[in-house]
């Protein structure tokens, strides 16, 4: 591990992990999400680097410019991540690739690397949606995927709106909106991330490429059922919302398993949420990716329409909300080509190129600006849970392999 890194990583460190899981619950715009965010704002400003928050709370800290209106169309090479969290999530997913990014800077300095193009570095905020259900809210806003009114609608648990959520961070909710010119500054933006499965363990890569994001969205499924006495109302009266909910938990797992995809209800709430009462509604939320379009489509029709046919023997109302959506991202072959061979050179053999399910701010911008992602190999394979992994060496590895990518989109 480089020493810049790792004093970064310490400092990182504690910021919003809960003592009792091990896990992070830095969620958008709460006392853990500022502290993560003045740490931002501190490395930026120690390096001599050029801080600047964005309308809509991203933050950003730039070489060779004061801001995107300093740089020429497409001149901008950028690098970053996100720092906030799933709840209880692990150390890397996010941060891996903002600390990576100052480091590989601190090495092109080391290695007296001069940029000829402006550089940045950029925190997304609220990349995980943890808090208001939506994924990479920062940068689809940025790029115009989310409109300030939907935005202004997003609530988290407590029914505290974005908008409310943002001012009380000390943030202007009135400035949110897609910020064109900025993107169209960017010539390229390059994430590190931790690898969210086994592929470079398994191939032996401490190192590799991105070619595509699978398609995934958020479902919400809504049972209403009818609450009434756990001890006194005979099963052949009840309207039980979690019977309907529990078949559509196993049909999702049944639709994904025949289509090879991946349906997952991973969140629920439940009311009137009492040990001795029939709840009168259960809401789950449906996270589901496959390959492409076709096979997702299948997959969620399938789950929704044995979800209907259940809650309709159960006397249950159900509806079903999409919350979000994200089509397939297929990186850009020009930029993914130029990143394997700047790091064959260093590897001295052809660096991996795999596909992942899960979602990034990358896949979001990738629309509007050439967009590529270096993946660091996670001997545990998991990820959005405290045991998420990374090895020194790797983290090293990946440090040194996006400073030669940032040498070499920028120092020519
Ligand atoms: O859920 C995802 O795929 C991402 O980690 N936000
Ligand atoms: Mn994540
Ligand atoms: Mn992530």
């Amino acid at each position: 591990m480089t020493a810049s890194f790792h004093e970064m990583w310490q400092e990182l460190r504690p910021l919003g992990r809960n003592s009792a899981t091990g896990g992070y619950r830095r969620y958008a715009w709460t006392g853990a999400d500022t502290d993560c965010r003045a740490w931002f704002r501190a490395q930026a400003e120690a390096r001599g680097l050029a801080y600047e928050l964005d309308r809509n709370g991203n933050q950003w800290a730039w070489l060779g410019a004061t801001g995107h209106q300093d740089v020429a169309p497409g001149e901008a090479v950028v690098t970053g991540s996100h720092l906030d969290s799933v709840p209880d999530g692990g150390a890397f997913d996010g941060p891996l690739g903002v600390v990576s990014s100052f480091a590989a800077l601190d090495e092109l300095r080391r290695r007296g690397a001069a940029p000829a193009k402006p550089l940045a570095i950029v925190n997304f905020g609220d990349e995980e949606g943890a808090r208001f259900g939506l994924a990479c809210v920062g940068s689809r806003l940025t790029a115009g995927a989310l409109t300030p009114e939907a935005a202004r609608e997003l609530r988290d648990a407590d029914g505290v709106s974005l908008p409310q959520a943002m001012e009380r961070a000390g943030y202007d909710p009135d400035a949110i909106g897609p910020d064109p010119e900025r993107l169209a500054a960017i010539g390229a933006f390059v994430e590190l991330h931790v690898e969210q499965g086994r592929a470079l363990d398994l191939s032996g890569d401490p190192v590799g490429v991105a070619s595509a994001i699978w398609p995934h969205g958020r479902w919400r499924f809504d049972f209403h059922g009818e609450a009434n006495h756990a001890g006194t109302t005979r099963l052949e009266d009840r309207r039980d919302p979690m019977l309907s909910y529990a078949a559509t938990v196993l049909a999702a797992r049944e639709q994904a398993r025949l289509a090879g995809a991946l349906a997952t209800f991973g969140k629920i709430s439940v009311e009137p949420n009492g040990v001795n009462a029939i709840p009168s509604l259960v809401r789950g939320w449906l996270d589901s990716r496959a390959a492409d379009q076709e096979t997702l489509d299948t997959v969620v029709h399938g789950i929704e329409q044995a979800a209907a046919e259940r809650a309709a023997r159960d006397g249950v109302d159900l509806s079903v909300v999409r919350e979000s959506f994200t089509p397939v991202v297929e990186f850009e072959h020009a930029l993914r080509d130029e990143l394997s061979t700047i790091l064959g050179k260093t590897a001295q053999r052809p660096v991996p190129v795999l596909g992942t399910g899960a979602g990034h701010d990358a896949g979001i911008l990738s629309g509007t600006v050439p967009t590529a992602m270096l993946f660091v190999r996670n001997p545990t394979g998991v990820s959005h849970s405290p045991a998420e992994a990374a090895e020194e060496d790797d983290c090293t590895a990946g440090v040194l392999a996006l400073a030669d990518v940032l040498e070499g989109l920028a120092c020519r």
